[in-house]
C-alpha cells in the first residue's frame, strides 16, 4: 500500500524515515515467519489452497541469530534496507551518573559482577490476534473488530497510514481472549485485512493460528545483562552498574516511538537506598521476529527487577549474609518517600520493610532456614528465594510520555439517566482484568449508587472518549482516576441540582453517606437517583447551570504510581534429574488501596503463574539458522496447576498520594516480581554445589547442567 503523505502527520513522517516494521516483505525475508503475501478467499480452506499456489523462491542467506555476535565485524547486516546502514546497531542509551558510580565502586570493599540473560519469551494469550475489517461503501465507514489493547491509538494510526478520516474509522475491541501485551502493537495481518476489505468491498477476517502467533507477534525480554554491585563489608550497598545488550529482532517497531528506547529499565536500582547507579543499553538487530517489549512487563521493569534482585542475592552470598537481612539493611525507608532515585525516578510512596517483614512472618522464614540446614545435612536440596520489587505503572503524564506523539492521558465520560442508572465510558480496554466491576465500584462509591447501577462501556472508539489504552497496568492509575474525577464532577453538579430541589444554598449541603444532606438537618437529603430525575425535570435551575446529569474529563496523571511487594519462594530440587518443585510461594503485594480485593488476588495469581513459567519453563530459542524453536505449545511450555503451588498472599496498603482514591496498578506486579524469587530459590538450593548463577528457564536440563558446572546458553539451541 502507498502512504498518502498528505494525511501523514509530521510525527508519523519522522517515524517512517526510521526503523518501522514492513507490512509485507519485498526483497528480503528478515525472520522466519515474516509475512510475504496475503490471500483473500471466501473460506479458510480455499485461502489455504490459494497459498499453496504462491511459489516463493527463497535464496538462503547467512543469518545473525546470536545477539552477542550481531555487532561483530562482518556480521550479516539485517537491515540493509535502511539508508546507510552498515551494521546491526540500533541505539546506545544510558542513564545515571557514571562518575559518581565509578567513585562509589572505587570506595567499595566488595564488588560482585555477573552476566545474565532474561530470555526471549512470549505473552501467549488464550486467543491469538485477529481482525474483521468492513468498509461500508455508502457511508465510507470502516469498522474494525480487532484484538486491540489500545483501540483509540490504533484508530489514529490507521487514519494516519491509510489517509482515511479518523471519524470514519470505528475500532471495536470486544472480549479478545487476553492480551498480556501481545495485543498492543499493530500487526501486518491487521493492515492486510483492512486493505483486503477496501479492495474487495467485502468484510475480510484475519485470524492467526497458534504457531503464527508464537513465531511472529511481539516477543518480550531478550536482554543480555551484565550487572555489578558495590558494597561495604557490612553490607551497605553503594552502587550499581548495568550493561545491557538488547536483542530487538529484525524491526524495532515497538520500542522506537518513545523517548525511552530501553523502556523503563533505568529504574534498575529497584527498592534500595542507592546513591549511585549507571546503566548503558545497546540495542541490536537480529534475524528474529520483532519485539522485545511487552509481556506483563511494565516496559522493562521486569528485566530491571530481575537484575537487581539477582545482584543483591549474589552480594549476600559473597558477604555471607542472609539475603533477607541484606535486603532489610538496604531497603528504602518509609520516611524517604517521595524518593528520587539516582536515575531520575520519583517513587510516590512506600513502606518496604513492613512488606518484607510480613512476607517473612507468613513464610516462617527462620524455621524455613532451619529446615533447609537440616535437609542439607542429609543431602536434600531445598531453596529459599526472596525478591523485593518496585513497579512503576500508570503512564503518563502526557508531557513526559507519548506514543507516536500521542500524549498519555485518558478520558472518561459519565451520564446518569433520569432513573439514576449511570453509564461510564472509558478509553481503556479490558482483556479480563475486570474493569466492568472495578470501574463500576469506583463510580458507585463516589455517587452513592450500587455498582449494579453503573454500566461500564469500553473497547469501542465510537462509544468512548479518546485515550491510550490498557498496558503497563495503567488502567487503574490513569483511567480509574478519570472515572473518579468524572464522578466527582457529576456529584458537584448534583449538589447544585439538590440545592434547587430543597431550596437551600449549595454551600449548605454536605455529602454524607452517599447523599447530599442539608447541614444540621439530616431529615432533608437527596440521593443521586432522585437528583438525576430532578435534573431532567422542569425544576428551575440557577442561571448558567445546565440540566441533565453528566460530565466528561481527561485525566493527566502527575506521575506514575509505584506498587511494590515482597516475595518468598520455597523450592525442592532433585539433583539427579534437575527437576524443580515450587513448594510454597508467599506474595505480599502493596498496590495502595484495593478497589476489589478478589480481582487483585486474581491478577496476582496469574502473574505468579507467569513468573513460575518464565523462571522454569518458557523460552523462545533459535537454532543457528534462525529457526524459531518455540513455535508451538509442545516446545513453548506454559505453567499449569501442576507446576504451581497454592499461592499464599498477603497485603499491605500504602496509598498513592496523588491518585484520587489512593490506588496503584497491580496487573503486572506479580509477573515482574516473581521470576527472581523463583530463580533465587533454585540457586539457593544449588549453593552446596558451588553454583552461582544459571539463566532462565531453569529447566531440568538447565539445572542438571549447572550442577555439572556447565551452565547452558538458553537462547540458542545446543548443536
Ligand atoms: N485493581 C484494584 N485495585 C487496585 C489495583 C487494581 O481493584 N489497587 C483492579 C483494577 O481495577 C482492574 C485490575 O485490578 O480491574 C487490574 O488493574 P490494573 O493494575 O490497573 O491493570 P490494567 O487494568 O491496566 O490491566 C493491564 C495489565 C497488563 S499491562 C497486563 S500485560 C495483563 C494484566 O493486566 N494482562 C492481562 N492482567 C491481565 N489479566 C487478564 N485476565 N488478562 C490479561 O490479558
Ligand atoms: Cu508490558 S505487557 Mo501489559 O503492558 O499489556
Amino acid at each position: 500500500t502507498r502512504v498518502r503523505s498528505s494525511a501523514a502527520s509530521d510525527v508519523y513522517k519522522r517515524q517512517l524515515s526510521r526503523d518501522v516494521q514492513a507490512v509485507l516483505a519485498t526483497d528480503k525475508v528478515r525472520y522466519q515467519g515474516q509475512e510475504i503475501a496475503f490471500v483473500v478467499a471466501q473460506d479458510r480452506y480455499s485461502a489455504r489452497d490459494a497459498l499453496e499456489l504462491i511459489n516463493v523462491e527463497y535464496e538462503p542467506l547467512p543469518p545473525v541469530v546470536d545477539a552477542q555476535r550481531a555487532l561483530d565485524p562482518g556480521a550479516p547486516v539485517v537491515r540493509d534496507d535502511l539508508p546507510g546502514k552498515a551494521d546491526n546497531h540500533i541505539f546506545d542509551w544510558e542513564a545515571g551518573d557514571q562518575a559518581a558510580t565509578d567513585a562509589a565502586f572505587a570506595a567499595a570493599d566488595v564488588v560482585v559482577a555477573q552476566d545474565m540473560l532474561y530470555p526471549r519469551s512470549h505473552p501467549a494469550p488464550l486467543e491469538t490476534c485477529g481482525i474483521v475489517a468492513d468498509l461500508d461503501d455508502i457511508s465510507g465507514k470502516l469498522t474494525l473488530w480487532s484484538t486491540s489493547q489500545a483501540p483509540h491509538a490504533h484508530r489514529t494510526l490507521y487514519a494516519l497510514v491509510a489517509g482515511v478520516p479518523e471519524h470514519k474509522i470505528r475500532v471495536i475491541s470486544p472480549d479478545i481472549g487476553g492480551g498480556f501485551g501481545n495485543k498492543v502493537p499493530v500487526y501486518p495481518g491487521y493492515l492486510c485485512a483492512i486493505v483486503g476489505a477496501v479492495m474487495t468491498g467485502r468484510p475480510v477476517k484475519w485470524m492467526e493460528d497458534r504457531s503464527e502467533n508464537l513465531m511472529t507477534t511481539t516477543f518480550a525480554r531478550d536482554f543480555h545483562m551484565h550487572g555489578e554491585i558495590a558494597a561495604t563489608r557490612e553490607g551497605r550497598i553503594l552502587g550499581l552498574r548495568a550493561r545491557v545488550l538488547a536483542d530487538h529482532g529484525a524491526f524495532n517497531a515497538t520500542a522506537q516511538p518513545t523517548k525511552y528506547p530501553a523502556g523503563f529499565f533505568h529504574i534498575f536500582t529497584g527498592s534500595y537506598d542507592l546513591r549511585a547507579a549507571h546503566c548503558e543499553v545497546t540495542a541490536v538487530h537480529t534475524n528474529k521476529a520483532p519485539g522485545g517489549v511487552a509481556y506483563s512487563c511494565s516496559f522493562r521493569i521486569t528485566e530491571a527487577v530481575y537484575l537487581v534482585e539477582r545482584m543483591v542475592d549474589l552480594l549476600a552470598r559473597e558477604l555471607d549474609l542472609d539475603p533477607a537481612e541484606l535486603r532489610m539493611r538496604n531497603l528504602l525507608r518509609p520516611e524517604q518517600f517521595p524518593y528520587r532515585g539516582p536515575t531520575g525516578w520519583e517513587y510516590d510512596s512506600g513502606d518496604y520493610p513492613r512488606a518484607l517483614r510480613l512476607a517473612m512472618d507468613m513464610a516462617g522464614y527462620q524455621q524455613l532456614r532451619a529446615e533447609q540446614a537440616e535437609k542439607r545435612a542429609r543431602g536434600e536440596y531445598m531453596g529459599i528465594g526472596l525478591s523485593f520489587f518496585t513497579e512503576g505503572v500508570g503512564a503518563g503524564p502526557r508531557a513526559h510520555m507519548d506514543i507516536l506523539g500521542l500524549g498519555m492521558a485518558d478520558g472518561a465520560s459519565l451520564r446518569v439517566h433520569p432513573t439514576g442508572k449511570a453509564v461510564l465510558a472509558i478509553s481503556v480496554q479490558t482483556q479480563g482484568q475486570g474493569h466492568e466491576t472495578t470501574f463500576a465500584q469506583l463510580v458507585a462509591g463516589e455517587l452513592g449508587l450500587s455498582p449494579d447501577d453503573v454500566e461500564v462501556v469500553h473497547g469501542d472508539t465510537d462509544l468512548t472518549p479518546f485515550g491510550l489504552g490498557t498496558y503497563g497496568s495503567r488502567s487503574t492509575p490513569v483511567s480509574g482516576a478519570a472515572a473518579v474525577m468524572v464522578a466527582r464532577k457529576v456529584r458537584d453538579r448534583a449538589r447544585i441540582v439538590a440545592a434547587a430541589m430543597m431550596e437551600v444554598s449549595a454551600d449548605d449541603l454536605d455529602w454524607v453517606d452517599g447523599r447530599w444532606q442539608v447541614r444540621g438537618d439530616p431529615e432533608q437529603s437527596a440521593g443521586i437517583a432522585q437528583i438525576a430525575m430532578a435534573a431532567h425535570s422542569s425544576l428551575e435551575l440557577p442561571e448558567g447551570v445546565e440540566g441533565h446529569l453528566d460530565a466528561e474529563t481527561v485525566y493527566n496523571p502527575p506521575n506514575l504510581t509505584f506498587p511494590f511487594g515482597a516475595y518468598i519462594c520455597v523450592t525442592d530440587v532433585d539433583p539427579g534429574t534437575g527437576v524443580v518443585k515450587v513448594r510454597r510461594f508467599i506474595a505480599v503485594d502493596d498496590c495502595g488501596v484495593r478497589i476489589n480485593p478478589m480481582i487483585v488476588e486474581g491478577q496476582v495469581h496469574g502473574g505468579l503463574a507467569d513468573g513460575v513459567g518464565m523462571a522454569l519453563m518458557q523460552v523462545i530459542a533459535f537454532d543457528r539458522d534462525g529457526n524459531c524453536l518455540g513455535g508451538s505449545f509442545m516446545d513453548y511450555l506454559l505453567p499449569t496447576a501442576l507446576e504451581c503451588p497454592s499461592w499464599e498472599l498477603g497485603e499491605t496498603v500504602t496509598p498513592s498520594p496523588h491518585h484520587p482514591v489512593g490506588a496503584k496498578g497491580v496487573g503486572e506486579s506479580a509477573t515482574v516480581g516473581s521470576p527472581p524469587a523463583v530463580v533465587n530459590s533454585v540457586l539457593d538450593a544449588l549453593a552446596p554445589f558451588g553454583v552461582r548463577h544459571a539463566d532462565m528457564p531453569l529447566t531440568p536440563a538447565g539445572v542438571w547442567s549447572a550442577i555439572q558446572g556447565r551452565p547452558l546458553r538458553t537462547d540458542l539451541a545446543v548443536s
